[in-house]
């Protein structure tokens, strides 16, 4: 039982400053000993910095409406190489972030090694914009995209390989979708959870419909990424895109635990904790469940 901590202190993907920050707040909070408390072996080499790769890209002017292209791409590339060889030495990657952009990287390097695996996206947000339906411009609204090999190619970001496929896919929590999004969800029959569905079926039954259909039988190994906005606004303060109506404390933790219990857990994202935003109140709030969300998903229980 052996586990990596892959610090992304990388804020590239969108504009607020200080979510490079939070994979900082998550390990001073004493992260890596709560998950040895757990009965892990944790390995942490330190925050990946990635000083060669802004050295290496300059000014990085957007490609068509994308901002920061060259550094979230190498970054993203750097992660997928670190996260793929920590899962190949048998450690499990928990990657702290940063911002979301950061999962091309994670789920690029998961399956790599575990090519049928599945992925559980927890967020407010799809994250599946592609460079003709983004509003904003900011990748970390656009990594399921490039993933599933979606929207135009652009040649900078030609490493990420289409490796994830749709079905392979399901999201709970979402509440904030582009237009654009919306219909690329319909187009590619992408499963979703939104809160409607969370108020309608209770959170256990969104979890088992949601293991149900990327891995009906429990045989896959899967790959979470948690998003911190997913909680509602005053579970997870600070964060860049807060939205209300989220799920609660219990919500978020137990889809963490029930899929701790399926056993098919091989890698984990917690992702957009901005420690620079709100009060010192929130800030130490929205740190502490992050701290949690990863102990339940990593075997922590209530009794
Ligand atoms: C929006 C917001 N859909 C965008 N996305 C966010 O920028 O593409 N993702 N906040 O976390
Ligand atoms: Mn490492
Ligand atoms: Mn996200
Ligand atoms: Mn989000």
């Amino acid at each position: 039982k052996s586990l990596a901590i892959v610090g992304c202190p990388f804020s590239g993907g969108q504009p607020r400053p200080g979510v490079d920050q939070g994979p900082i707040h998550l390990v001073e909070a004493g992260l890596p000993k709560q998950l040895e408390e757990l009965g892990w072996k944790v390995h942490f080499d330190g925050h990946h910095m990635f000083e060669d790769v802004s050295a290496a890209v300059g000014a990085d002017e957007p490609i068509g409406l994308l901002k920061n292209p060259r550094r979230v791409s190498k970054v993203c590339q750097s992660v997928a190489k670190v996260v793929g060889d920590h899962a190949k030495n048998g450690q499990l990657p928990v990657t702290l972030g940063g911002d979301h952009s950061l999962a091309m990287g994670t789920i690029s390097g998961t399956l790599e090694k575990y090519p049928d695996a599945c992925v559980i996206w927890v967020d407010a947000h799809a994250d599946i914009n592609t460079a003709e339906t983004t509003d904003t411009g900011n990748i970390h609204g656009m990594p399921v995209a490039f993933l599933l090999g979606l929207g135009s190619k652009i040649d900078e970001f030609a490493w990420v390989k289409p490796v994830l496929k749709p079905h392979r896919l399901v999201y709970i929590g979402l509440r904030d979708v582009d237009a654009g999004e919306k219909r690329i969800l319909r187009e590619n029959n992408i499963k979703a959870f939104s809160m409607h569905e969370v108020d309608k079926y209770g959170i256990g039954r969104v979890v088992e419909m949601a293991l149900d259909h990327v891995n009906p039988k429990r045989d896959l190994p899967i790959h979470l990424s948690f998003d911190v906005d997913a909680l509602d606004p005053t579970v997870a303060p600070s964060t860049g895109t807060p939205v209300r109506g989220g799920l609660t404390f219990r919500e978020g933790h137990y889809i963490c635990e029930s899929i701790y219990e399926t056993g098919c857990l091989v890698a984990l994202d917690i992702m957009e904790v901005n420690p620079s935003l709100r009060d010192a109140e929130s800030v130490k709030q929205t740190v502490a469940v992050g701290c949690s969300l990863a102990r339940s998903a990593l075997g922590e229980t209530l009794l």
